[in-house]
């Protein structure tokens, strides 16, 4: 068995930096990765259209001034095929590959309460003794599908977004379905539509999107971002989200009409998520929303020629951004064409899978390939697949079977030196996560060479001081309005999930000052403890 201070599950963009940041600080450092790539959600999102919806000079590292100097950014919004390349070069540039090992997934990692260590399995039953487990597992890395009748028997391809295959998949005189129009769905559809004989979009829910406004981005815009890259990132890490939007002071509802109409269409023009930002309360109050939802609502059916779809397509039942909206080029508009026909799930849900294609209660559509944009088990899917095992035998299935809970994100009680980034409790999928990563990152290194530094054997998160945190996360959600509308923040995108909201909605910079307190402050509701095992909270470092 080998023995290491950090093992690092998972090669994604979280687990890249842990690599690199742990080695930084002199760790003995490994990084476990189940798929034969790396890149996580990166490497396995490659179906046609995908691309990141925040701009790619902010979704990339902020660690080295030289990487920043000498990536070129091709798009103002990458494609996954770009994002991987970048990937790809740090991962050679800060000669990384040689520290991970690829095909191999993780199945168990046990606390050892005597050694005071992980021990981590593999599913081919290779093991590793670490003293840090670092869990970057993504938080969209689960995927989830439905299970129709009939499933088995049908003759054409079934594919799903998020674990989309590696050869070419071709369209060319193709019946295809897409099922699901969150992100995935809507930004696959338009590219789709253009090369496949037809398409069916199956809906069960009509999302909001704001164009994404991409271009190619010119050599004097790469040139003013690279002049001034260390204010941008320090605006991003300010802002609420981490995508350097400064949310305007005034109310939605405080704005004359006019001047209100004139702010939302610069944000519909130009700032793709940034929209949620153009008045401070379009997530706090309904009314403030209604406004930015009826703007967009009447944008959206200015692009869709036919009345009938019109009324499907546009978004109704949710606030907006109570659910996470999209950000796309030409999905509305590729309703426009021939060869691209909606079938609304509410009105005709799907019955079965036949040999040919999809039944619903309306009709029988024929199809050679069937595409599941279903989504994912969002943030504790990934957690909570393998055997996570802490103290006095207690699995974090069970530790976490009425929703998940920790101390600021980061730490859960009964799983001593677990580090968990961008999990539930942290701000992740409600922020720009390249901040949340770097962020949550550089704080656990710290802990981590304090605790070497000071002869410290194990952190483990308090339970006094979870539930305390469970509870601000919570009341923090309350002030939004983010619990008006089911979604995969608060569990309701898999059946018999606990119904938590699980993000925290006080943004990057709020929660970057709790990190940083908590750093200052000693690390309150954490335990310290040297190897003897006599409890003592470490001093301020
Ligand atoms: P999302 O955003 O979770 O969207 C999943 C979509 O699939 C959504 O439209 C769902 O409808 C639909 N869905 C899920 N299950 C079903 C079933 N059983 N039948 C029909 N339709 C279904 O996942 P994406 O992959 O699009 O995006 C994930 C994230 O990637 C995105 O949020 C960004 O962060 C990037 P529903 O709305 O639940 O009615």
């Amino acid at each position: 068995m080998d023995t290491l201070d950090v093992l690092i599950v998972g090669a994604g963009f979280a687990g890249l930096r842990a690599l690199h940041t742990f080695r930084g600080i002199g760790e003995k450092v490994l990084v476990i990765e189940a798929s034969d790539g790396i890149g996580g959600v990166w490497y396995h999102n490659g179906y046609p259209g995908a691309r990141c919806d925040v701009e790619s000079y902010d979704y990339s590292y902020s660690f080295s001034p030289e990487l920043e100097q000498e990536w070129r950014w091709s798009e103002r919004y990458a494609t996954q095929p770009e994002i991987l390349r970048y990937i790809e070069h740090v991962a050679d540039r800060f000669d990384l590959r040689k520290d991970i090992l690829l095909n191999t997934r993780m199945a168990s990692a046990v606390f050892d309460e005597a050694a005071e260590r992980w021990t981590v399995t593999s599913q081919d039953g290779r093991q590793w003794s670490a003293k840090h487990l670092v869990l970057c597992l993504g938080q969209l890395s689960t995927t989830k599908a439905p299970a129709y009748p009939g499933q088995e028997s049908f003759k054409g391809r079934i594919i799903h977004s998020g674990v989309w295959p590696k050869d070419k998949v071709d369209y060319t005189g193709k019946r295809v379905a897409i099922i699901g129009t969150g992100s995935s769905g809507m930004q696959m559809t338009p590219v789709i539509a253009r090369e496949a004989a037809h398409l069916t979009v199956f809906q069960r829910t009509a999302n909001y999107s704001i164009p994404a406004a991409n271009a190619p981005v010119t050599d004097e815009e790469d040139k003013a971002v690279k002049a001034n890259y260390a204010e941008r990132r320090l605006q991003a890490r300010n802002s609420p989200t981490g995508l350097g939007f400064k949310p305007n002071r005034v109310s939605a509802l405080d704005a004359p009409p006019e001047e209100r109409e004139k702010v939302y269409e610069a944000a519909w023009n130009r700032w793709g998520f940034g929209f949620a930002l153009a008045y401070f309360d379009i997530l706090l109050s309904k009314p403030a929303n209604d406004t930015a939802a009826d703007f967009i609502r009447r944008r959206i059916a200015a692009k869709i020629e036919k009345p009938d779809l019109r009324e499907k397509l546009v978004p109704k039942d949710h606030a907006f951004a109570a659910r996470r909206p999209s950000v796309d080029s030409g999905y509305f508009e590729a309703f426009n064409r021939d060869n691209v026909e909606l079938a609304d799930l509410r009105e005709a849900p799907i019955v079965a899978f036949t040999a040919n294609g999809i039944r619903t209660a309306a009709k029988d559509h024929s199809f050679d390939i069937v595409i599941f944009a279903t989504g994912f088990d969002a943030f504790t899917g990934s957690l909570l697949k393998p055997d996570i095992v802490g103290r006095g035998g207690v699995t974090l299935k069970e530790k976490w079977a009425a929703g998940p809970v920790s101390q600021l994100g980061v730490g859960v009680h009964g799983f001593p030196n677990m580090h968990i980034v961008c999990g539930p409790g942290s701000p992740s999928l409600l922020s720009n996560v390249m901040v949340s990563i770097e962020e949550q990152i550089d704080w656990f290194s710290r802990l981590v060479r304090t605790m070497r530094e000071k002869g410290l054997s194990t952190f483990e998160a308090e339970e006094e001081a979870e539930r305390a945190w469970v509870a601000h996360v919570n009341e923090r959600a309350k002030e939004t309005l983010y619990l008006t509308a089911d979604s995969y923040y608060n569990g309701a995108e898999v059946a018999g999930k606990p119904r938590v909201f699980m993000p925290y909605s006080g943004g990057v910079r709020g929660y970057r000052r709790i990190l940083e307190r908590s750093e200052a402050e000693g690390y309150p509701g954490f335990k310290l403890s040297p190897k003897t095992g006599s409890a003592t909270r470490a001093p301020a470092a």
